[in-house]
């Protein structure tokens, strides 16, 4: 299984591409996230109004209502602007993307790291740590949201 070393600037530029592109006004969209650890158990996160703010709001992260099989761990970074290796954007005393070597929503620094080139994969749920193997990022339209 082959691991997409996405640079944080590349990753956020996906995402709003793909938000920018296919909203056309009022669309919700829903973020799913699929995890598989170690011992290939499965987990899924799910987020109802996933949206991530304009340039001049530092691409702020918004998640909506939350439904899944483990714990809410993305939460922790919700309204974090992103911070990626030349805008420390967190509120840890150093950069986080540089201690993980990728952008994110970063606090101080994060409760699931998906997009860690050289370390564990992992997501905290409650006082466990689950290392991954496999972590999938799906946005799709929120379909019956629509008005
Ligand atoms: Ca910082």
């Amino acid at each position: 299984m082959g691991r997409i070393k996405f640079n944080g600037v590349l990753f956020l530029m996906v995402l709003q591409i793909f938000l920018v592109a296919t909203t056309t006004g009022d669309e919700r969209f829903e973020l799913y996230i699929h995890l598989v650890d170690l011992d290939g158990r499965t987990f899924n996160a799910r987020y109802d109004d996933f949206k991530i703010s304009d340039e001049d709001n530092g691409y702020a992260l918004s998640l909506g209502k939350f439904n899944g099989t483990i714990e809410d761990a993305m939460r922790y970074s919700e309204n974090m602007k992103f911070t990626t290796f030349d805008h420390d954007n967190d509120e840890d005393d150093d950069n986080c993307a540089d201690w993980f070597e990728s952008g994110w929503w970063y606090k101080a620094c994060s409760d699931c790291y998906l997009n860690v080139p050289n370390r564990n994969l992992g997501w905290w749920d409650a006082d466990n740590y689950i290392s991954l193997k496999e972590v999938k990022m799906i946005i799709r339209p929120k379909e019956e949201m629509k008005k």
